[in-house]
């Protein structure tokens, strides 16, 4: 008997601060939805932000996308990091420049509390870099007891900038 594996609907968060990161975050999307178990169903625009955190270092560009999977979560995030890998990330210090970062923002409903796993991701209500994209595309999902856009309104939002050329970025060439 075949059991049809259920899907589910993530949330992932692209940020990339050297190098080219529109490129690095549209192959990373592209290296995703070409795998069997994930479709990349939405995609925000592109947002330019100040970097947060650790602010000594260049803008950030980010999006947030929303994909279908049938993967559970942490496959979901091996593969994540795997193709962070593969498009040659530098790590050198924790919120520091870097060619792709991806988080895993949302998966389903689900809370996960584990060692190299955290769903919601930790300080995603705290991030308009973040919350910006993620508005756009799922205004009412819930993050922390609120909708995204209700998270949005109670953030700092100073030098966030939406890109014009709305959520097909990632497909070009
Ligand atoms: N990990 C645990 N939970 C998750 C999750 N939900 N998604 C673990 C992804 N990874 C998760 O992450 C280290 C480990 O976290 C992973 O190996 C995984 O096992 P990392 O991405 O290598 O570390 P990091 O990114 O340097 O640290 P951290 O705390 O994850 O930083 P953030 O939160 O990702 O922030 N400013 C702007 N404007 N835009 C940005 O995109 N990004 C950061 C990085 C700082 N400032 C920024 C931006
Ligand atoms: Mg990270």
């Amino acid at each position: 008997m075949n059991e049809v594996a259920e899907r589910t609907r993530a949330y992932l968060g692209l940020g990339g601060n050297l190098g080219d990161p529109a490129t690095a975050m549209a192959s990373a999307l592209r290296m995703l939805d070409a795998h069997e178990a994930v479709t990349v169903a939405t995609v925000s625009s592109l947002y330019r932000t100040p970097p947060w955190g650790k602010t000594d270092q260049p803008d950030f560009l980010n999006a947030v996308a929303a994909v279908d999977t049938t993967l559970p979560p942490r496959a979901l995030l091996e593969l994540c990091l795997e193709t962070e890998r593969a498009l040659k990330r530098v790590r050198i210090e924790r919120w520091g420049p870097r060619v792709i970062d991806m988080d895993i923002l949302l998966f389903g409903r689900e809370r996960i509390a584990e060692e190299g796993l955290q769903v919601p991701h930790p300080r995603m209500g705290e991030r308009a870099f973040v919350l910006a994209p993620l508005s756009e595309i799922a205004p009412d999902v819930d993050v922390d007891g609120g909708t995204a856009m209700e998270r949005l309104a109670g953030v700092e939002k100073a030098g966030i900038e939406r890109l014009p050329g709305g959520g097909d970025w990632w497909r070009r060439d």
